[in-house]
């Protein structure tokens, strides 16, 4: 079985049940006037790491792996969204509210879709979910049975949301888990840190991290 050099030890995988999780690669979090923005976060952070998606997309789009894409966002009435989560903090727009780039975190908006540097190709599976993590209300689960993925690789933002939420959720189910510490990135350095660490804690308590080359080198790119 190939290996990939990581943290706290190597990540066993097998490329035909391995996929690659591109966690809300979004306008509305890594562009001006989106939902990261009008929460005051400096998005000019996440700007930093899309070359490193790009390259790790385009490895396993190389090796014939499956990608697959998130996206957070709302049905346009917002009945998937809960109250507190539209309510709660002193935004400068809420979820639902109309701004440059469409309504804020809404399904089908411009703000809503992945940037143009990762956007998906044709087959590969985008999953809309209301939640933090993937699982929760979508059709997640299925896809990756589909694929026969027991091993999944994950970039994306933010680490200590959605990517960690998403990673977590994946680990509980069984799932071998592995981050991509540089395709990965927070508003808050000392969170993505943090998070880093706890993944990797205690035997690799919710998974493994590695870098963006070592998962190039083991796929043979
Ligand atoms: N606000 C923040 O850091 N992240 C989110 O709300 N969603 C994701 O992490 N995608």
């Amino acid at each position: 079985m190939p290996t990939i050099s990581a943290r706290p030890c190597n990540f066993d995988f097998d490329p035909q049940t391995t996929a690659l999780v591109v966690i809300d690669m979004q306008r509305d979090f890594i562009e001006q006037g989106g939902f990261g923005a009008s929460l005051g976060n400096d998005v000019t952070r996440l700007q930093a790491i899309v070359p490193t998606v790009q390259r790790l997309i385009e490895g396993f789009r190389a090796a014939d792996m499956p990608v697959i894409h998130t996206r957070e966002c709302h049905l346009p009435d917002l009945s998937d969204c809960p109250d507190f989560k539209r309510d709660r903090g002193n935004p400068s727009l809420r979820i639902g509210d109309q701004g440059p780039m469409g309504r804020l975190l809404i399904r089908g908006e411009p703000g809503a879709d992945i940037i143009d540097a990762v956007k998906p190709i044709a087959g590969e599976n985008v999953i809309d979910k209301p939640g933090k993590g993937a699982f929760y209300a979508t059709d997640f689960a299925r896809i990756l049975q589909r694929h026969h993925s027991q091993h999944l690789v994950f970039a994306g933002v933010t680490t200590e949301v959605c990517v960690q939420t998403t990673m977590r959720e994946a680990n509980d189910r069984g799932y071998h888990c592995l981050l991509a510490r540089d395709a990965t990135e927070s508003y808050f350095a000392e969170f993505k840190q943090a998070t880093i660490e706890m993944i990797e804690a205690q035997g690799g308590i919710v998974g493994f991290t590695t870098t963006t080359d070592q998962i190039l080198e083991a796929l043979g790119g």
